[in-house]
């Protein structure tokens, strides 16, 4: 890797306080941001992060973001599911904070965000795409954003000045409609100002529809199983095997065919895993080729060299892992985000990050580019100077999570919170809905699981009551609650999680 190359302003920026940061950036051209985002695009799915489908579906324009730039190996979502993580990116907060803890939640558009600070710093600010948080966008200076999940196909779009109409279609597929309006953003953007666009693509969201071009992808092909695709989920705890998002969960819609019936479990697993993921990959084939338009366009432009790029997705995803789809869990799969960024000034080429880094970090990382210390009530911490080789003595070891969406008609996923480090994982599965929108209100009794993530990465043994584990699992325990009340997040709102933790926490 080779070293470092900054000008004078950016190293005393590194190393000094946020005021001379901000001294310094303003006597230098601040750098755009493209922000492409993905719904539902697991790391699995990255060959950038190899694994057993890199050979299958490579991504080099997805790539070539982490080969000039930097991936990182521990960037986490703290609530997986869409419209939160999407809260939580925006605001800087955990939901608490910013009041969207489930899909049926809105994002208040008086509340503070990073558009409504990047635009107060004098950038042109923009979202293109999926949306998903209710409201209408405030902090942007433009937006054009899909009503709802909006369509795959000649997609209705709303633009700002428009809000409270259906939206006018957009002839296309949904990856390609959102990749041509965000190369319009920038074409059109002001060259005397730093812009700030958010691409947030529909795809590979489910039911997995690709494009025209992309539909006989990969038809022939058989697409490498997780080891763990037959999971009968005996090493885990009792909540595990109640979930309603195994491949044999997968409906006609999702699989554009109609279900045999009375096929053994198992082969109904396999059967099913083969037709989700063509469809998923297809629709992959289609961001990474838009993803390629993008950097093309900055290119071609001349942009690249001052355009902090990222490409990373509101989750990560079940890609057949222990037989599921979809996200919500604290499992791997669910918790990673896949997350690279180019910015050729600063970030040496193919730099590997693995301090640990969650969605609420990016807001405060797009201000520290922009040269904006990030204001008090963001819970997130800028990781530019991990991304610079320059990682601090006092950088987090842990990180929280929390789903809320308690038993949700759909996926039957027991709401719960944990704390995951570089090598354990602990999960407090609370089992109430808490008046949330969306959860059902059907308490079940809480239960723990604790996996050691270096001797069982892919997370087949609960060792909750592993002797052996015991002093590990307190220490975890009780560093939890710190992490609940550092995050502000101790359930005082709520008598019945007190005695929950008297009964069943320690
Ligand atoms: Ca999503």
């Amino acid at each position: 890797m080779h070293r470092l190359k900054i000008i004078k302003h950016s190293r005393a920026c590194l190393l000094g306080a946020g005021l001379l940061c901000a001294t310094a950036y303003g006597q230098q051209k601040r750098p755009n941001i493209l922000f492409i985002m993905a719904d539902d695009h697991a790391s699995q799915a990255i060959s950038a992060y190899g694994g057993r489908l890199a050979g299958v579906l490579p991504t080099p324009n997805i790539d070539r973001i982490a080969a000039e730039g930097a991936r990182l190996r521990n960037c986490f979502v703290t609530n997986s599911i869409s419209t939160p993580s999407r809260g939580a990116i925006l605001t800087g907060q955990y939901s608490h904070c910013n009041g969207v803890y489930t899909l049926g939640d809105q994002l208040d558009p008086a509340h503070p965000n990073v558009a409504k600070e990047l635009s107060g710093a004098g950038y042109s600010t923009t979202i293109i795409g999926k949306w998903h948080l209710g409201t209408e966008p405030a902090g942007f200076d433009y937006y054009n954003v899909l009503p709802g999940q909006g369509r795959y196909y000649n997609p209705l779009l709303i633009e700002k000045g428009s809000w409270g109409s259906g939206g006018k279609e957009h002839e296309g597929h949904s990856t390609d409609v959102i990749a041509n309006l965000a190369i319009q953003a920038m074409e059109k953007a002001n060259r005397d100002q730093p812009f700030f666009v958010m691409c947030h693509f529909k795809a590979p969201h489910r039911s997995w529809e690709p494009a025209e071009r992309f539909k006989d992808l990969l038809a022939d092909a058989v697409i490498p199983e997780p080891d763990n695709l037959l999971d009968d989920y005996d090493g885990k705890g009792r909540y595990a095997g109640l979930l309603q998002m195994s491949m044999e969960h997968l409906n006609q819609r999702d699989l554009k065919t109609s279900i045999p019936q009375g096929l053994p479990r198992e082969e109904h697993r396999r059967w099913a895993y083969q037709l989700y993921m063509k469809d998923y990959l297809r629709c992959i084939a289609g961001i990474d080729e838009n993803v390629g338009r993008l950097l093309k366009y900055l290119d071609d432009e001349g942009l690249a060299e001052n355009t902090v790029v990222i490409y990373t997705a509101d989750q990560g995803f079940f890609l057949g892992e222990h037989g599921w789809f979809d996200k919500r869990l604290m499992y791997e799969e669910s918790l990673r985000m896949p997350f690279m960024v180019r910015y050729p000034k600063e970030i040496p080429a193919g730099t590997l990050m693995d301090d640990l880094a969650l969605n609420i970090d990016f807001a405060p990382l797009f201000l520290d580019y922009a040269g904006v210390s990030a204001p008090q009530w963001m819970q997130g911490r800028s990781f530019r100077q991990n991304l610079a080789g320059h990682s601090p003595d006092d950088w987090r070891r842990s990180v929280y999570y929390r789903y809320w969406m308690h038993a949700d008609g759909a996926h039957n996923v027991t709401a719960h919170y944990g704390i995951r480090n570089h090598r354990y994982k602990l999960i407090f599965y609370y089992g109430q809905a808490l008046g949330m929108k969306g959860a059902v209100d059907k308490p079940v009794e809480p239960d723990w699981e604790m996996y050691d993530l270096m001797e069982d990465p892919k997370e087949m043994r609960n060792v909750y009551n592993d002797a052996s584990k015991a002093e590990i699992r307190d220490k975890l325990k009780t560093e939890l609650l710190q992490l609940k009340r550092l995050y502000g997040d101790e359930d005082a709102a709520y008598p019945q999680m007190k005695s929950i933790a008297q009964q069943y926490y320690w």
